[in-house]
């Protein structure tokens, strides 16, 4: 099942939300910085432990932490692409950020979970070329995949939450 809400994330209860993060995982502003802020230093810590086993996350990739303080139980960080025009591949990876995503979602049984509007904001992808991307990706995946029972887009701006709204109500 799919819904949309206008909020912040970081009061969702689902079992898992989803940060727009960026590839050093030590947090930033935006939505980031909020979650970071609610879940408390738990979360960077296992940023931190990931990063220095692993390196920089990549554009597209994700990863999970605990949700800290957060009523959710995970939290997975991917990396949205910036927009650049359009030209450098920016649907795809973004597409691969949903679907990262919610691969690890399976592999630790998350079966609800809550995606921000990833590379909306300061990565500036224009809001309907991201919705059409999340809602496709997201769509494709679940009619695949039965282990996850709820997808929510938590929309914190009037735009997204109009265009995710239309493209659901024409969907
Ligand atoms: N709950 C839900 N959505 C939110 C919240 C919130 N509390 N706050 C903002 N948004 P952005 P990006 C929405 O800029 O574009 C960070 O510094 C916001 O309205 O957070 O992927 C990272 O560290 C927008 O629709 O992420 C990176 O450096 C969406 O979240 C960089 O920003 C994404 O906006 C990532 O940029």
């Amino acid at each position: 099942m799919i819904e949309v809400i206008q909020g912040d994330i970081t009061k969702a209860s689902l079992d898992c939300i989803v940060n727009a993060a960026n590839t050093s995982l030590l947090g930033g502003g935006g939505v980031d910085g909020a979650i970071h802020r609610a879940g408390g230093k738990q979360i960077l810590d296992e940023c931190i432990r990931i990063r220095n086993a692993q390196g920089n996350c990549p554009t597209g990739e994700a990863v999970l932490t605990t949700g800290g303080r957060l009523h959710a139980k995970y939290v997975i960080h991917t990396i949205g692409p910036v927009w650049n025009g359009g030209q450098s591949h920016e649907p795809e990876k973004l597409s691969s950020c949903y679907r990262n995503t919610l691969n690890l979602a399976v592999e630790k049984g998350i079966k609800s979970i809550a995606f921000s509007n990833i590379s909306t904001g300061i990565y500036g992808f224009p809001k309907d070329k991201a919705a059409e991307v999340a809602l496709k990706t997201v769509a494709d995946f679940i009619e695949k995949n039965a282990t996850i029972e709820r997808v929510q887009f938590v929309c914190f701006d009037r735009d997204n939450y109009d265009i995710y709204l239309e493209r659901l109500r024409i969907s």
